[in-house]
């Protein structure tokens, strides 16, 4: 049999350390470790601090924004923000979506209702969001996937004509634009992470931004106990606080923006460039006429025409320590607790379950540069080359797996 430069098919893994999709961005260490330090000198590390103070009026500043209120993480914040905007009942979300924006509904019994997408964007289809709603609707959550932002416009008007509170899981679009207006400004509240692995990160971390004088005044209560004052609690509150230790990792990134921007746009193109003409293989593009951050590299494998399925490439790229990820498969209607609560959701959700079997992401961000996407493109190029000695080596490589198994 020809032998054919892959790791599946027996070569040397293409690297040796672990290509991962999440490194994290940091920005100018110098200044970071002397942020750091002027941190621990000052003894002051949390409770709305100076540095949590100057973080959000930075990014409020950069998004344009009235009220960005810095958060422990996005979960937290996500909860803050429904129940600041007094969602309960039912709340409308695309179960295509990293868990945590189902969750977030969950743990306060707010039960998910699960949209379909559209294919063509990812996002939530405001098309059948009219469907789900019911007596017991209060919102929608729109997710703003990849960083690009949902039909905010279609969202708003459903939720406006049918008297709906409209929120966004904004996680992965900071810095991005849509039509020109900064996501942060739209619905009533939008939700950002700053997780390690987002383009923009504060260790863990979190935020929400809101136009809405009351509702900002709201938040800030909810995530300091409810505390207006020393001995002073006029409100149910948790401990949502960012941390200055946090913050002063924000700053240090929020100064790095620009760079950050411009290595993942480079990566995405040296992607775009390194895998266009292929057969069935398609990376998901952002709008040039607005601002995005390129945070995510998707693929999108159509197996029939690629020969190759996404679950098929992902082990061949694993097999290089290139560990590329399912986000977001199987998609939360097939997660815990929602699958034993809506087995039939999946037949509401053709395109989510579609698209949970075609998407993969790619390693980017600062960690990655054109040599190393070199190699990938190259990896994926002869596996698509390849695909009927490929899927055989594979299923002859689970078949051993799974003799092991059964034999241990
Ligand atoms: N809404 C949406 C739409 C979200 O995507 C998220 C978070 C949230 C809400 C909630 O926000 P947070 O509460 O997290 O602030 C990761 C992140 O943990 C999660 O924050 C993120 N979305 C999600 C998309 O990705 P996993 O399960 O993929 O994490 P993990 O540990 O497998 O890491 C991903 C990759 O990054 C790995 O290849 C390892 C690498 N990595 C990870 C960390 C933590 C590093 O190289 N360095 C690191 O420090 O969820």
């Amino acid at each position: 049999m020809q032998s054919i430069d892959l790791a599946v098919c027996g070569a040397a893994p293409a690297f040796t350390d672990p290509l991962h999709v999440g490194r994290p961005n940091v920005g100018n260490q110098e200044r970071l470790m002397r942020r750091i330090q002027d941190v621990i000198e000052s003894r002051w590390f949390s409770n709305n601090g100076p540095r949590v103070q100057e973080f959000e009026r930075e990014a409020a500043r950069l998004l344009g924004v009235r009220h960005f209120i810095a958060m422990c993480n996005g979960t937290i914040a996500l909860e803050i923000a429904i129940r600041a905007a007094g969602l309960r009942g039912e709340v409308i979300v695309p179960s295509f979506t990293f868990v945590a924006t189902a969750h977030s509904l969950q743990w306060q019994e707010i039960t998910p209702v699960f949209c379909d997408i559209d294919p063509a964007t990812h996002n939530i289809d405001p098309a059948q969001v009219e469907n789900l709603i019911t007596p017991r609707t209060t919102g929608i959550i729109g997710v703003h996937l990849w960083g690009r932002p949902c039909n905010v416009a279609a969202l708003e008007e459903i939720a406006g004509r049918r008297g709906l509170g409209l929120l966004f899981d904004a996680a992965h679009a900071f810095g991005c634009s849509r039509q020109g207006t900064m996501v942060g400004n739209f619905g009533r509240a939008e939700v950002f992470s700053f997780h390690a692995t987002k383009f923009l990160n504060t260790f863990e971390g979190g935020a929400v931004a809101t136009n809405d004088d009351e509702l900002a005044k709201r938040i800030r209560l909810m995530k300091n106990f409810g505390f207006a004052g020393y001995d002073n609690v006029i409100y149910p509150g948790t401990n949502g606080k960012m941390t200055e230790m946090s913050a002063v990792m924000g700053l240090t990134g929020l100064e790095s923006i620009d760079e950050f921007v411009a290595t993942n746009r480079r990566n995405h193109q040296h992607y775009s460039s390194g895998l266009a003409d292929l057969n069935g293989i398609a990376i998901a593009a952002y709008d040039p006429s607005e601002k995005s951050n390129y945070q995510y590299v998707i693929l999108e494998v159509d197996e029939q025409a690629a020969g190759l399925s996404r679950d098929e490439l992902v082990s061949v790229l694993h097999a290089e320590n290139i560990l590329a990820r399912r986000y977001f498969f199987p998609g939360c209607h097939r997660m815990e607790p929602y699958r034993s609560h809506f087995p039939n959701a999946h037949l509401m959700l053709p395109n989510t379950t579609a698209l949970a079997r075609r998407v993969l992401a790619l390693p980017t961000g600062s960690a990655v540069g054109a040599d190393e996407i070199a190699v990938i493109c190259r990896i994926l190029r002869t596996a698509l080359r390849h695909p009927a000695a490929v899927r055989s080596t594979l299923s002859r490589l689970e078949e051993v797996e799974c003799r092991a198994t059964v034999g241990r």
